[in-house]
């Protein structure tokens, strides 16, 4: 069975809910567009990257089982399926959201091919932030640097192994510095379950 293994972010509200409400609605929702939820994380909040662009965020990550025959393609259509319904707008890159679904990884899966996505892992931050890739770049290529990505991702996959690194989830979050770690903090002590207020279930 292929797992596509997804990180979620919110840091506005949406609807009245609070961006821990979106997320765990958002994962309700995966399995209307395709994606059953494998294993979930804890929600967790991070502070705001860049500092001070906005609200802190609340962040997530799940594993998800691909459907027989998917691409990579066809999950992030289905990834952008559920941020258009929590109304997503993409104004600005990076710039805040009420909910934002990157596809990290797709089993082993290395897009469009090692040379490119070797390029944009070593792009640095002040391009990062003016280039947005036109294409799909597989595992998502800043995964590596970014604690509020790699502490919830340990949680359903730290021994998951990077394809062009070869480090794994946990070793690729044991090299960020401490005080990152440090900053993502769990908003629960274990993954509640995805039932709404009220259902009874
Ligand atoms: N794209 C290419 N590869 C991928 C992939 N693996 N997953 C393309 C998702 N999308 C991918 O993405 C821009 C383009 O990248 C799309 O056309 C897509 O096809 P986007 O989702 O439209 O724009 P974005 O969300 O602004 O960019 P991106 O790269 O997802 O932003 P980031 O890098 O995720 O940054 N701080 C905290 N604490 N927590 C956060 O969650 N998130 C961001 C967003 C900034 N700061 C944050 C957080
Ligand atoms: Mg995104």
């Amino acid at each position: 069975m292929l797992l596509a293994l997804i990180a979620l972010g919110a840091n506005l509200p949406h609807d009245k809910r609070l961006p821990a409400e979106t997320l765990r609605a958002a994962l309700r929702s995966l399995p209307g567009v395709g994606l059953e939820i494998e294993k979930l994380s804890r929600l967790y909040a991070t502070p705001c990257f860049p500092a001070g662009a906005g609200p802190d965020y609340v962040n997530a990550a799940a594993a998800v089982r691909v459907p027989e025959g998917w691409g990579a393609a066809d999950v992030l259509a289905a990834l952008h399926d559920v941020e258009a319904r929590f109304g997503r707008a993409r104004a600005q890159r990076w710039g805040m959201r009420t909910l934002d679904l990157d596809l990290i990884a797709l089993g082993d899966a290395v897009l469009p091919d090692p040379a490119t996505l070797s390029d944009w892992m070593r792009l640095p931050a002040a391009a990062q932030i003016a280039t947005t890739p036109d294409r799909l770049i597989l595992p998502h290529p800043r995964l590596q640097d970014r604690a509020f990505v790699l502490v919830p991702l340990a949680d359903v996959a730290p021994d998951w192994r990077h394809p062009i690194s070869g480090r794994t989830v946990a070793e690729m979050l044991q090299a960020l510095h401490p005080a990152d770690r440090a900053a993502v903090i769990p908003l629960e002590s274990e993954p509640s379950p995805l039932v709404k207020p009220g259902d009874g279930a």
